[in-house]
């Protein structure tokens, strides 16, 4: 079998300690971990997604098959964020209240430390008045918030709120993100950006760097 399908098929059948050892042999013959992440990792998770929705799969096989792409994100990180880059910025990110969902929310960090920002992750379930904390002590360019839950992207605009409340608001530029959000909703609610990805996340906050966020 292909190394990056040992990988898919470690996360997809639910074996942390199978899809954590491929991805250690694919990094030894050579592959990138860009190629690692984008090949096996991401389409895993998706095929985890499926199986989920059609009822497969219920949360505690999710639930393992995350472990095991975390493990597998453990592995690769320390060579995508690279080593003596320039800061750019800083980023607060955080999955908002009431959602644990954080593998998106860790990818979106990681990609934008491999970019050169400093990132300070706050972790899952994050309450507006965290984020507003967080702004206040951190200083950041950018809170980058992620909602996977319909039922929980409705308390993105409540950071928002409590930012305008604090004067804040014009000080960090507000991006959100995570599978249930659009653009349009992002307008609706008024955040200055939404990106549907990782790459296109990291591409956004270079844009607002160059234009002197
Ligand atoms: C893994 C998973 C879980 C795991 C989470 C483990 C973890 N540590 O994260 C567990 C088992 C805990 C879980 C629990 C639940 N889950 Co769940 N889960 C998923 C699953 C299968 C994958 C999510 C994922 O990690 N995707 C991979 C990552 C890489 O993608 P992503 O998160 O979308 O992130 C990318 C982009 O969106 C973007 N992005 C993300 N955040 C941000 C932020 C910014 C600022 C930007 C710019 C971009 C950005 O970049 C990321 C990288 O490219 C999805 C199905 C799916 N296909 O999405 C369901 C899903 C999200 N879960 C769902 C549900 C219903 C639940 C539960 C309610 C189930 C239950 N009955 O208990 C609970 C809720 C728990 C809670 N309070 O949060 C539903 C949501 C339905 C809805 N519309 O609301 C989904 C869609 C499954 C389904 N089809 O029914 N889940």
């Amino acid at each position: 079998m292909d190394i990056l399908e040992e990988i898919r098929m470690g996360i997809i059948e639910t074996m942390p300690a199978q899809a954590k050892s491929a991805t250690e042999k694919a990094l030894s013959m050579g592959y990138e971990a860009k190629q690692i992440l984008n090949d096996a990792l991401i389409p895993a998770m998706d095929v985890v997604g499926k199986l989920f929705k059609e009822g497969e799969y219920f949360v505690p096989e999710v639930l393992v098959a995350a472990k095991a792409m975390q493990a597998c994100m453990d592995l690769i990180e320390p060579l995508l964020i690279g080593s003596g880059v320039e800061k750019l910025g800083k980023a607060v990110t955080g999955t908002i209240e009431g959602d644990l969902h954080d593998i998106g929310k860790n990818l979106v960090g990681m990609m934008l430390k491999g970019a050169g920002f400093d990132v300070i992750d706050l972790g899952v379930d994050v309450t507006a008045e965290r984020f507003v904390e967080a702004v206040k002590r951190e200083k950041p360019n950018f809170v980058m918030i992620s909602a996977l839950l319909t039922s929980t992207m409705i308390n993105m605009p409540k950071v928002i709120k409590a930012l305008e409340k604090e004067g804040l608001r014009n000080k960090v530029k507000v991006l959100v993100g995570g599978a249930p959000v659009s653009q349009s909703y992002a307008d609706e609610i008024g955040a200055d950006g939404y990106a549907e990805d990782s790459s296109s996340a990291v591409e956004l906050v270079r844009k607002f760097i160059e234009e002197g966020v």
